[in-house]
């Protein structure tokens, strides 16, 4: 393919070509000085362990590794060659020529699940074209996708390893320009369609128990030459076609969209939890998706992490997180690892509070610094993710555990719990009853918030 094609293609990935290195791969092992990453406890300083991830301590009814689920990126892990808007990739890579053949996307996938195994993760997450290059025609691109999906499922059975959602890549390739199902050129439409019926046939032989739709470029870059409500339309129908083949073919895994407000697009139709969850509705589509929160989404839309989980909490619609975090400095999706453990504290409170995932996990959707070019620099990187839920876990177990948060919340409401309070939750006051009731009663005392005091006692578990 020619350079200025192949240039285009590896741009998608944001991200700028692998370092190109010798060629004189070991056989077996591509991550050679680095050992299977084991549990030593906090008092270890052996970077190459983990401090606080026990995946069989049992912590709140079950092990860190049932909780916790945790899931690695494809496309991070082996497509990111870590360039950014100014400069090329710095990632070393001794694995990858750097072409977009299917040799080379097939040599990728031992080193993918070495590292898993390496790392102690279970779940992977992947688009069709983090896994396989685009063809000269769509039918060569579906062959070579399959032929790789064929050694993963290998690797899947050999390693033990498993698949926690697929997804398709509709937003990388020039002919996605314009959106995918929400493009105005309806032959992009069907190209999009086709892909997504290839990922989702791949998704089902590989046993992935979710499949997630992010809207990459299902927005506009300016209302001026948009017609909103014929994309959005044609969103839905295009979700309602994935939920129908679905069925059709007999998989039962769980759709998800992931939410997110702009970049590439200005403005993305997916924009957070609350807009995802009303689109849904209004297209009758509600009982067939639920959501991937994402933090660094959550937070370009504005928002909080636990907001967007408690958004999708309430209407019964968290289905799985991408663990992340943004900078708050810089103004994109930095897709930084979490090591925040306010952050992953906050999630873990939700998460046990729902009761745990069914078919989700904490995939990280997440990439190393420029900086940290080098191939161990995935396994801290990895590590230090794990270890920070590993404490978000066991604190919010503790939390919970204890009781003081809950039950202060509990009496805050209390005035709704008999009386007037329950009248009003019941549905039996009116406007007329209230007004006879207020006008009998002293005017309200209120009660303090204690926000400081709540920080202050959260700070204590920390
Ligand atoms: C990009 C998204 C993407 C999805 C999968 O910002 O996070 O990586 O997770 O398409
Ligand atoms: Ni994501
Ligand atoms: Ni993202």
């Amino acid at each position: 393919m020619d350079s200025r094609k192949k240039n285009l293609l590896v741009s998608w990935l944001g991200r700028g070509n692998p370092a190109r290195q010798s060629h004189n791969l070991p056989m077996s092992e591509f991550f050679p000085n680095i050992p299977t990453i084991k549990y030593e406890g906090p008092l270890s300083d052996n970077p190459f362990a983990f401090h606080h991830y026990n995946p069989e301590e049992i912590v709140a009814g079950k092990s860190m590794k049932e909780h916790l689920r945790f899931g690695a990126a494809y496309w991070h892990c082996m497509r990111n060659g870590l360039g950014d808007p100014f400069g090329e990739g710095t990632a070393l890579m001794p694995w990858d020529s750097g072409e977009e053949t299917l040799d080379n996307a097939l040599n990728r996938v031992p080193v993918f699940f070495e590292f898993l195994s390496k790392i102690d993760i279970d779940y992977y997450c992947f688009h069709d074209r983090d896994i396989s290059p685009e063809g000269e025609t769509l039918a060569q691109t579906h062959e070579m996708f399959h032929k790789v999906v064929e050694k993963m499922e290998t690797f899947q059975n050999q390693t033990g390893k498993k698949l926690l959602w697929g997804t398709a890549c509709l937003f990388g390739h020039p002919r996605y320009a314009h959106g995918a199902s929400t493009s105005p050129n309806a032959d992009v439409f069907a190209y999009s369609a086709s892909q997504v019926k290839n990922a989702i046939d791949a998704t089902h032989r590989l046993g992935g128990p979710g499949y997630t739709f992010w809207g990459g470029r299902e927005g506009y870059g300016s209302l001026i030459n948009t017609d909103m409500k014929r994309e959005v339309d044609h969103l839905a129908a295009f979700l309602h076609m994935a939920v129908d083949y679905a069925k059709s073919i007999g998989y039962t895994g769980q759709f998800y969209i992931e939410p997110k407000p702009r970049e590439p697009s200005t403005h993305q139709y997916d924009s957070d939890s609350a807009a995802c969850l009303n689109f849904l509705r209004e297209y009758g589509l509600l009982e067939h998706f639920k959501l991937n929160i994402e933090t660094n989404h959550a937070t370009l839309a504005g928002h909080t992490m636990e907001h967007e989980l408690e958004v999708a909490m309430n209407a019964d619609a968290l289905g799985s997180i991408d663990a992340n975090r943004g900078d708050e400095l810089i103004g994109w999706d930095t897709d930084q690892f979490p090591t925040n453990i306010y952050g992953t504290t906050n999630v873990m409170l939700r998460l046990l509070k729902m009761g745990g995932f069914t078919t989700g996990g904490l995939n990280f959707d997440a990439k190393r610094r420029r900086e940290s070019h080098e191939p161990e620099d995935l396994f801290h990187a990895h590590i230090g993710g794990m270890d920070a839920f590993a404490r978000g876990l066991k604190i919010a177990a503790k939390i919970i555990e204890d009781g003081r948060f809950d039950e202060f919340v509990k009496t805050r409401y209390s005035s709704y719990d008999e009386g007037i309070g329950a009248d009003i939750e019941s549905g039996s006051a009116t406007l007329e009853s209230l007004d006879h009731y207020a006008q009998g009663i002293n005017p309200p005392q209120l009660s303090s918030g204690r926000q400081e005091r709540l920080e202050n006692l959260l700070n204590d578990y920390l």
